[in-house]
């Protein structure tokens, strides 16, 4: 990992904040502001410029100093001062920034008036009135902070999956070495694969008499522990994340499991299931007045209720009961069903391998094809390519593709749509293309009339073939744009437009719910990474989540299909 122009200007901003925070002269600051600005719109990667010798004095704005700074910055990947700045003036930048007003002079304010220095410290002075003594703290900026405030006290806090992944990479393995413990498992929203997960239910056969619930609540991570019994405890993790244990024998694993993946509407209507049939089903087993028919496997419960086993990611009773009952499951799409990815980025632009390795990688997995889609240039997008760049890269992939065996990379671009709808490329350079990716990053607040409108001028365009992360939300960061999804879909199916299951963690963008009418409509979607270094190829799984959580199958993924197959759906010209 080397550290690239977008987090150098980052730091620089960031440390310009903190200087002016602490009331530094006014001419170093302007000149952090003015190095970050310089890197930020830089077209070459600066560790790629230092790796060749290059001298950064010849930039504007950056003398010795500051050039001394960056190799400083790129060879170590932090910026020493700003970490000794950050002890002086512990400011949360990040968090205090994100309120919508907030910007270097209000946080300044903050921190010299009240000592004031994170969300919640500021959430307590607004409440407390104290707020109302610092300058630029008007009762309309105050009230607004209130509703924040409480907005954020309203709703338990959710985690992405991919941070529960994180924290579970080290918890499973640590429980699974306990003495005793036969299985060990997450189940809940986390086997669900929900995007995002209250808290973590894990579920453990182990011996009787094995000590799991003491390792458990010993784990280094644990901050609290909420509730301790011999078979159950509750702790809360030193990052806030709850996790709760159940420790159970092996006869009721299976019927235990099947509880405590949920959902709870699930559990609800199979009960009411067993109900009607005489028997009692709870998370010890299926029982006949107090004969116990099975509960070691999931299936075996689901068998005794007359029932084909229904997979975690269908289990929320939203019509998969009534499928299952009637033979109709859709048999889900699988991640070895993916034959390729349609939305990848290079060094080109934002990404930060080369095309080379991108397609490497891409081979390694197996993949018959991969389009390459760095971004168009404009406004708010780190050095996207222009018209000259997207030629040359064009031809770096014939030369590739007359090379390589069995991978074809196809050529694409990811074209902003601008604020009218149109797209950030001539369609001279668009029709040089296999398929164009269409996305929207501006703009997020027009309203749902206007912004459908926008997306859907967008594939009027003939050369449109995708629209990749139609709601532009970043999960827990920015609330999806406000569309009429049904228009858009059918707007595309009109037009033989595809939308975008964005694979980021963060993203997931169309959702579960939001998958499952594109299937409705018969509109197929495309899977795609937006992967913008290799490892991140993988993520390719959680967008497969998401599209079994909607119910697709094979059949229901553009990228599924033959590159033979993918090139007649993408013929709509
Ligand atoms: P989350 O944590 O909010 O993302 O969602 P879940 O589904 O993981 O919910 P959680 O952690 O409250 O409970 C885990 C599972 O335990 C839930 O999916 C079903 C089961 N469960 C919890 N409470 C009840 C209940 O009152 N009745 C039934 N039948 N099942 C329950
Ligand atoms: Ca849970
Ligand atoms: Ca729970
Ligand atoms: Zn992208």
């Amino acid at each position: 990992m080397t550290i690239h122009n977008p987090e150098i200007a980052k730091l620089f901003s960031q440390y310009a904040v903190l200087l002016e925070v602490k009331g530094a002269n006014p001419f170093r600051i302007r000149a952090y502001r003015n190095a970050a600005r310089t890197v930020e719109n830089l077209p070459r990667d600066i560790a790629a410029m230092l790796r060749e010798g290059a001298d950064l004095t010849e930039l504007p704005g950056i003398g010795e100093d500051l050039a001394h700074k960056i190799s400083e910055i790129v060879a170590t990947e932090q910026f020493g001062e700003l970490e000794k700045l950050k002890h002086r003036v512990p400011v949360a930048l990040a968090e205090l920034t994100e309120v919508p007003g907030i910007g270097p002079k209000r946080v300044k304010a903050l921190f010299r008036a009240l000592k004031i220095g994170t969300l919640d410290q500021m959430f307590a002075a607004a409440r407390d009135g104290r707020l109302k003594r610092v300058k630029g703290f008007g009762p309309k900026m105050i009230a607004g902070i209130l509703k924040i405030a409480e907005r954020r006290q309203g709703a338990p806090r959710r985690y992405k999956l991919s941070d529960a992944e994180n924290l579970v990479a080290s918890l499973l393995p640590y429980l699974k070495s306990s003495k005793g413990v036969t299985k060990a498992v997450v189940a809940g929203s986390y086997r669900r694969r929900k995007d995002t997960v209250g808290d973590l239910d894990l579920l453990v056969a182990a011996k009787a008499g094995s000590n799991v619930v003491d390792r458990f609540t010993a784990y280094e991570e644990v901050a609290d522990v909420l509730a301790k019994g011999s078979t159950k405890a509750s702790v809360r993790l030193k990052c806030g994340m709850q996790v709760d244990l159940r420790v159970v024998p092996e006869r009721s694993y299976g019927a235990a499991l099947l509880y405590f993946t949920g959902s709870k509407p699930h559990n609800i209507a199979l009960r009411a299931m067993g109900l009607k049939r005489g028997l009692k089903v709870n998370e010890y087993g299926i029982f006949k007045g107090a004969r116990w028919l099975a509960g070691r496997a999931e299936r075996d419960v689901y068998a005794r209720l007359g029932l084909p086993y229904i997979e975690p990611e269908l289990r929320e009773n939203q019509g998969e009961i009534e499928a299952a009952h009637a033979g109709r499951l859709p048999e889900l799409l699988d991640l070895s069903d993916i034959r390729g990815d349609l939305h990848v980025h290079t060094n080109a632009s934002d990404g930060e391998a080369t095309l080379e390795e991108m397609v490497e990688a891409a081979g390694a997995r197996g993949y018959e094809y991969i389009a390459i889609t760095d971004h168009s240039k404009h406004i708010g997008i780190a050095h996207g390519l222009d018209a000259k760049r997207l030629a040359s890269q064009m031809r770096d992939i014939d030369r590739l593709n007359a090379k390589r065996g069995s991978l074809i990379v196809l050529k694409s671009a990811e074209v902003d749509i601008l604020p009218d709808g149109k797209l950030a490329l001539p369609n001279s350079i668009l029709s040089e293309l296999d398929i164009v990716v269409a996305s929207v990053h501006s703009k997020f607040d027009l309203p749902a009339r206007a912004q459908t409108d926008r997306m859907i001028r967008a594939m009027d365009n003939p050369y449109t073939s995708i629209i990749a992360h139609p709601f532009g939300r970043l999960i827990g960061e920015r609330d999806p744009c406000q569309l009429d999804l049904q228009l858009l879909m059918k707007a595309a199916l009109e037009r033989g437009c595809y939308l975008e299951v964005n694979a980021q963690p963060t993203r997931l963008d169309l959702s579960d719910v939001q998958c499952r009418m594109a299937k409705e409509l018969a509109l197929l979607l495309a899977i795609s990474t937006d992967a913008h270094t290799v490892e991140t190829l993988a993520y390719m799984r959680y967008g497969v989540d998401q599209a079994r959580r909607g119910w697709l199958t094979a059949k229901d993924v553009l990228n599924t299909r033959s590159l033979g197959d993918l090139r007649k759906l993408f013929r709509r010209r």
